[in-house]
């Protein structure tokens, strides 16, 4: 297997934010791993994390002032939903989940995680972190889910979205897009691929973009306001399609471990309105998650 080096732990003492979310806000993207003795990475992983169980993330969502969390599975555990489902398990109602499944995924299998609190299934198509699956596999789970009521998260670079958009526009389900489809910040705003991901969200209404993850997209670093005017324009395009999440425990970062605290913080330069941080943190999530 090959494995990227030199991956980074979660921050260890994060900062205090100072910006305080509306009650009952949700972070919408993070992960649990492991504990890897209890529950071991998948043998098929591109990258081993630290571990990072879910009684750390729960702590950290109280530090950081949420209230609920949907926790998304990463390809370290592939296609081993324990971790995850045992997290939303013992969360009392307070977390819900993101599969990864293959099509050999069986009916039952489904309705377990869907009783337990899983609510769709990721498709990742970043080459770095997952081997490729042909699309016809990915159209049967598609089809599977979507009489559950579950929707399909699409983790992709911006550049690829030029081929994978028909794809994407084809699925029976609502699509929610990791990281707001990964724009090359340098890049601008008017470039054609950033203007694309606007077009597609605008025309198509089951679309939903996370605008997440700015400690992976900036060139200039913390406190991101590089990458503002990109979430900005999609909270502003689209309130009422649009998610946040930490992506605690961030794996993959090589650079400096992020200050959750500081992401926390970037939310009131994106979503300038209470009505705005409202939808994103509250009324959105909660339609999406616990409707
Ligand atoms: C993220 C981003 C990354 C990793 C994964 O499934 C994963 O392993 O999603 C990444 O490396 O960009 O959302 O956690």
């Amino acid at each position: 297997m090959a494995m990227s080096a030199g991956y980074i732990p979660f921050h260890p003492n994060p900062s205090k934010p100072k910006f305080k979310p509306p009650a009952g806000a949700v972070d919408a993207h993070c992960h649990v791993f492991g504990p890897e003795n209890k529950f071991p990475y998948a043998p098929e992983r591109k990258y081993t994390p630290c571990d990072a169980p879910k009684e750390k993330l729960f702590q950290l969502r109280d530090f950081l002032g949420f209230d609920k969390n949907v926790i998304v599975q990463a390809s370290c555990h592939s296609k081993d939903n324990r971790a995850m489902v045992d997290a939303i398990e013992s969360s009392n109602g307070r977390a819900k989940g993101v599969a990864f499944v293959g099509d050999e995924v069986t009916d039952d299998e489904l309705k377990l995680m869907d009783r337990a609190g899983v609510k769709g299934v990721r498709f990742n198509f970043i080459k770095r972190l997952v081997d490729f699956t042909p699309r016809d596999v990915l159209q049967r789970i598609a089809a599977r889910v979507a009489p559950l009521g579950w929707h399909v998260v699409v983790y992709f670079e911006m550049a690829d979205l030029s081929e994978l958009e028909s794809f994407f526009t084809s699925l029976p389900t609502g699509v929610v897009v990791d990281h707001m489809g990964r724009p090359e910040v340098k890049k601008g705003l008017d470039h054609p691929d950033f203007l694309r991901f606007l077009r597609m969200m605008d025309k198509h209404k089951n679309f939903w973009s996370k605008v997440s993850c700015p400690e992976r997209l900036t060139v200039a670093g913390s406190p991101y306001d590089d990458v503002v005017p990109f979430a900005k324009k999609i909270v502003e395009s689209f309130p009422d399609r649009v998610l946040w999440g930490t992506d605690w425990p961030h794996p993959n970062m090589t650079k400096e471990a992020p200050d959750d605290g500081v992401l926390v913080d970037v939310i009131p330069k994106i979503a300038v309105t209470a009505a705005l941080q409202q939808k994103l943190l509250v009324d959105n999530p909660m339609r999406l998650y616990w409707a």
